[in-house]
């Protein structure tokens, strides 16, 4: 709790004064004045001033459990009490982190049956990296070193995740990537799959994975990993074909697949993890975010039994660890949050009942003179916003991208009381998986009345 109260403008001075915002223009910011976000409710916000927001993104992609959640609160205090941190280095643990790696190991994946504690997604990311390369080296084969991913693929901000990440304007600040990562193009049908269906450009995309392969030599690759959905990209859905067709290349040349669930793990697809959802057997799996839901920071890699095995039985001391592995109040809040789940069939209620709600949403979106293309998978959906609809496969004539028309809509949509995501024009949700079928409808009709209101806007500057 802060101790003193103060207004808006008070908040925005000191904001100014001392914070560094994370990917932000600072003298822009300072300019503007950031928004204060002061309340949480299910999966409602209130600022500073009063106003009521729709948090359409749970957060940042984590909120999945809404905000207010009492067993939540209640696990971290009654943690806190009892023992507020302990390590799990030098032969020690605490019981919520081994609890905790019992119940991950009972909702992942069969092949799961291990985990290694992290504080966020970029660490898990981290993990990954050390831990691929020390899986070859312990196989006999430390020429295995080269990981691959892809363009416009998220995978965090430090050194590593940033690295892996696709985001060429992240690696064009400190030098990035890291050597022994390499890219290959993301499966967006739209940016590249002209002229074909989406289920043939899924093959062709997967495809440029063997190319890699075959570029860098089959015996220097260590693994590919890839978001199921890719979430800070655009909400990028791939073609049905895509995850089937990387799992099989993986497969031939004995590559470790892994899949960064940071966002589409714990239900965001409608199944517990997105890689069900795509139809792979990933080796490792990165989580965070909705582990906990957010309400305390959490991260971490699950490993596959291919890997755990190597390490456990051929290993030797893994020189690697950070101080919250298995930070006890965090597995506490992760436990009450993964119990919340299951009591309250979350997943399911994805699966069944909001996700096809929110498809059918978005593609009746599709008649709104703005929208293109839709696309929806679970509780994450995009639409792109087009300046005409011409043809008939959803592309449509693109705006110029110096009108940053995106950020006009995503401006009318804080105005009207819903917090909804711009990558570029490309409009992107992740609401929490606590809403019910009457709030996606409510959802529904906010997206609707600020696509108006940006129709509009772009109409009065003429720009449509
Ligand atoms: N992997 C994926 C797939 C992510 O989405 C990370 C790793 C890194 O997690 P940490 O906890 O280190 O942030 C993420 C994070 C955005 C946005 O603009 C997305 C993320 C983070 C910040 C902003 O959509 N995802």
């Amino acid at each position: 709790m802060t101790t003193t109260t103060r207004t808006t403008a008070d908040w925005q001075a000191l904001d100014a004064a001392h914070f560094l915002h994370p990917f932000t223009d600072f003298q822009a910011l300072a300019k503007k004045g950031s928004r204060i976000i002061e309340r949480g409710e299910n999966v409602y916000l209130w600022d500073t001033d009063g106003h009521r927001l729709f948090d359409a993104m749970s957060g940042l992609w984590c909120v999945n459990v809404g905000y207010g959640q009492q067993a939540l609160i209640d696990a971290a205090t009654a943690q806190m009490t009892k023992l507020p941190f302990y390590n799990s280095f030098f032969q020690t643990t605490t019981p919520p982190a081994v609890e905790l790696a019992e119940l991950l190991a009972e909702v992942t994946p069969p092949q799961f049956k291990h985990v290694f504690f992290a504080g966020s997604g970029s660490e898990g990311n981290d993990t990954v990296i050390r831990m691929v390369r020390r899986y070859w080296d312990l196989k006999g084969q430390p020429e295995r070193q080269v990981i691959l991913s892809r363009w416009n693929g998220y995978h965090g901000s430090t050194m590593a995740g940033a690295s892996l990440g696709g985001m060429k304007y992240m690696h064009a600040q400190g030098g990035l990537p890291i050597p022994g990562i390499d890219h290959i193009d993301q499966p967006h049908w739209l940016e590249h799959g002209a002229g074909m269906t989406r289920d043939e450009f899924g093959l062709k995309a997967a495809g440029w994975l063997e190319q890699k392969i075959l570029e860098v030599g089959p015996d220097k690759v260590a693994a590919f990993i890839g978001e199921p959905v890719q979430g800070a990209g655009g909400v990028i859905v791939p073609p049905a074909t895509y995850w089937p067709e990387i799992q099989r290349i993986c497969d031939q040349y004995g590559i470790l697949l892994v899949s960064d669930e940071v966002i589409t793990g714990f239900g965001r697809t409608g199944n517990w993890f997105g890689c069900e959802t795509m139809g792979t057997r990933p080796d490792l799996m990165t989580f965070a975010k909705g582990v906990t839901s957010g309400y305390v920071p959490l991260g971490g890699v699950m490993v596959g039994e291919r890997v755990a095995k190597v390490l456990i039985e051929q290993g030797g001391e893994f020189e690697h660890g950070y101080t919250y592995s298995g930070h006890p109040v965090a597995c506490a809040v992760a436990l009450a949050n993964i119990r919340l789940m299951r009591e309250q069939r979350l997943v399911e209620r994805v699966r069944d009942e909001t996700g096809p709600r929110l498809a059918a949403v978005f593609e009746s979106l599709r008649d709104h003179p703005l929208v293109g293309e839709t696309q929806s998978c679970g509780l994450m959906a995009a639409l792109q916003l087009v300046r005409a609809k011409d043809g008939t496969d959803g592309r449509g004539t693109p705006f110029d991208p110096a009108l940053e028309v995106g950020m006009v809509c995503r401006g009318h949509c804080f105005g009207n009381g819903l917090v909804m995501r711009a990558v570029g024009d490309r409009m992107i949700i992740a609401p929490p998986l606590v809403m019910t079928v009457e709030q996606v409808d409510e959802l529904a009709g906010l997206i609707r009345l600020c696509l108006d209101l940006t129709l509009a806007d772009l109409q009065a500057r003429g720009w449509v």
